[in-house]
């Protein structure tokens, strides 16, 4: 069993699609063990997206993920930081393929409506950015 921290964005908050991201998840078959919607100060967007500090879109990524609520939630699942990339496709939206939750809904690169942890580390490290283990249901 593998857990991952997802995010959906606050274009997908704002679009109406957290239903929909959420339905996919569901069908897949990956289970949803912790949920909450917060609004990120701008230092806690870029503790988050400290491994891109010095990259030329940061200041711009952490203004849009301030820009309304989000909400993050930890998924469990054989394999489920593959399968929810899977789900969420490439990271920018013209690259993503059909059926992908960025094809259907993102605008473009930076504002492509979730986050999904990229391997083992980053996924420990960033579920306990939002929860602790109270929050986290077994
Ligand atoms: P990922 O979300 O698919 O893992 P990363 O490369 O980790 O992609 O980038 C983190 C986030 O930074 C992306 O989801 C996107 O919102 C934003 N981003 C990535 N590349 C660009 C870019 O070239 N321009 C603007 N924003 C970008
Ligand atoms: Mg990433």
């Amino acid at each position: 069993m593998e857990r991952t921290l997802s995010i959906i964005k606050p274009d997908g908050v704002g679009k109406g699609v957290a239903g929909e991201v959420i339905k996919r998840m569901e069908k897949a078959g990956i289970r949803i063990c912790a949920m909450k919607m917060v609004r990120l100060t701008p230092e806690q967007a870029g503790m988050f997206y400290a491994v891109h500090r010095e990259r030329p879109f940061f200041h711009s990524l952490t203004e849009f993920m301030t820009s309304g609520p989000i909400i993050a939630m930890v998924l469990e699942g054989e394999n489920v930081i593959a399968r929810n990339r899977e789900l969420m496709g490439a990271t920018n939206p013209k690259d993503a393929l059909p059926g992908t939750i960025r094809r259907d809904f993102a605008s473009d690169v930076e504002k492509n409506i979730v986050h999904g942890s990229d391997g083992p580390d980053t996924a420990a490290q960033e579920i306990k950015f939002f929860f602790n283990d109270l929050e986290i249901q077994r």
